[in-house]
């Protein structure tokens, strides 16, 4: 077992959670910047108004990058530092911060991979409505259009959304995420129909403007399940409990993936969602499903499944004392062989692992050095498992691990350790942890170390 010679491999961050500089080079508020001044929005009432400052540290940070021997780096714009307003003027300081971004990240001989929105919706659009409003994939595709025509004569990976469920979910349904509203279900599924309108839209403006020919890719939120034996019943029970729609809410995948991969909602949502469900025309759902070139699986965790009675899948509580994260997420590598064949089947596009890691307690240890093994052992069981399923004759290409560095966690502000690069906050300087030198060795071998104990 091996990886494929070609195969890419890197790491992830995204604008609000790395960047800081909030107010400055012209940038205008996004929502996340208001919701994080909203009493008990975030952990200890923190915000990404400096976060890892990296608007101001990047080059040393692409540096730090380029030891680690990275391929490919993932990162996303910011909309309101492009649009300060979310549309009109183009703040032409805030595409120059990507435009050197990029440069230097080629200097580095890393290949960028642009993420178009991860979250951080301009706030003068949100005033105007935001995803509810009619117009929101026209200025998604007015923005994707000031990108591309600064970057793509050198950017050829480009990812439309991060997430739609978790944006849509916890910022418009629990308020947890900016913006912080709590709508009904109808409108929360309007406000689905516009993000995915705005998806295709992207991919339109990608395919018409692009310099250099794009790749492009599209990351939802990955909901994984895995079998509990390799019993045949047990596997058709957790391939049947990733694809239905079992209540009314957005933790699911066909509903965000069938009408990009296959250009429809899938039948049980629309009958289970009813009059609920958003109106829409045959011509949205050829925008919403204009080919793309790869699926991104942001892949942290899963659930085990068997076949209990008639082979109705049963969710298998985890046993007492089981592997958690730091975040108290179950440790469960199995989706990367499993969750990634399951969505292989059923889509035939090629995978792409857009996130996938933990956080974990570290800290600066008397040595200097950040220890910390679980983060290791977690990652290469969870590419052990991806070999696995690449061995099994699902395409994948790159995996990158979420994150590069210590991050502004959304309302879990600096609580949660990501990174594989420690962030100090209070001086801005960073640590390469033990799996930063890990990976290191992972993808100088191109996988081959991870047979071997660290
Ligand atoms: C997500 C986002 C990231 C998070 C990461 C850890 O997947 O929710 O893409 O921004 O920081 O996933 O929760």
């Amino acid at each position: 077992m091996s990886f494929p010679k070609q195969f890419v491999w890197g790491a992830a961050s995204s604008a609000y959670q790395i960047e800081g500089a909030s107010k400055e080079g012209g940038k205008g508020p996004s929502v996340w910047d208001t919701f994080c001044q909203k009493k008990g929005a975030v952990w200890n009432g923190q915000s990404g108004a400096v976060a890892c400052d990296h608007y101001h540290r990047y080059k040393d940070d692409v540096g730090l990058m380029r030891g680690i021997g990275l391929q490919a780096y993932r990162f996303s714009i910011s909309w309101p530092r492009v649009l300060p307003n979310g549309v009109g003027k183009v703040n032409a300081r805030g595409l120059a911060f990507y435009d050197k971004l990029v440069d230097e990240i080629f200097a580095a001989n890393i290949t960028p991979w642009v993420t178009l929105f991860h979250w951080d919706l301009p706030h003068a659009l949100h005033r105007r409505g935001g995803w509810l409003n009619p117009d929101s994939s026209d200025w998604f595709a007015e923005y994707t259009h000031a990108v591309v025509a600064k970057l793509s004569d050198r950017v050829q990976h480009w990812i439309t959304l991060n997430e739609p469920q978790v944006f849509i979910s916890l910022g418009y349904q629990d308020g947890r995420h900016a913006p912080g509203d709590k709508l009904p279900f109808k409108k929360l599924l309007q406000v689905g129909h516009n993000a995915l309108l705005a998806h295709g839209k992207a991919v339109q403006v990608i395919r018409k403007h692009a310099t250099l020919r794009p790749q492009i890719g599209y990351a939802p939120f990955a909901v994984l399940s895995y079998p509990a034996t390799d019993g045949a019943a047990d596997i058709r029970a957790a391939r049947q409990d990733m694809f239905t729609i079992s209540g009314k809410h957005c933790w699911n995948n066909t509903w965000w993936m069938d009408p990009v991969f296959k250009g429809r909602y899938p039948e049980d949502g629309l009958k289970l969602f009813g009059k609920d469900a958003p109106s829409f025309t045959q011509k949205e759902m050829e925008t919403i499903s204009q080919p793309v070139d790869f699926f991104g699986v942001n892949a942290y965790m899963g659930n085990k499944v068997r076949a209990g009675k008639g082979g109705k899948p049963e969710r298998v509580p985890l046993p007492v004392g089981h592997d958690l994260t730091a975040f108290r997420w179950p440790v469960t590598p199995e989706i990367m062989h499993w969750g990634l064949r399951f969505y292989w089947e059923r889509y035939r596009h090629p995978i792409v692992v857009t996130e996938n890691g933990m956080s974990n307690i570290d800290w600066v240890a008397l040595d200097g050095r950040v220890h910390d093994p679980q983060r290791i052992d977690f990652t290469r069981r969870h590419l052990l498992a991806l070999e696995r399923a690449i061995a099994a004759g699902v395409d994948v290409s790159a995996y990158f691990h979420w994150s590069v560095m210590d991050n502004f966690e959304w309302a879990d502000g600096y609580k949660e350790r990501f990174g594989l690069i420690y962030v100090d906050y209070s001086n801005q300087k960073r640590v390469l942890k033990d799996s930063a030198h890990w990976y290191k060795q992972v993808i100088a071998t191109n996988g081959k170390c991870l047979h071997k104990e660290p």
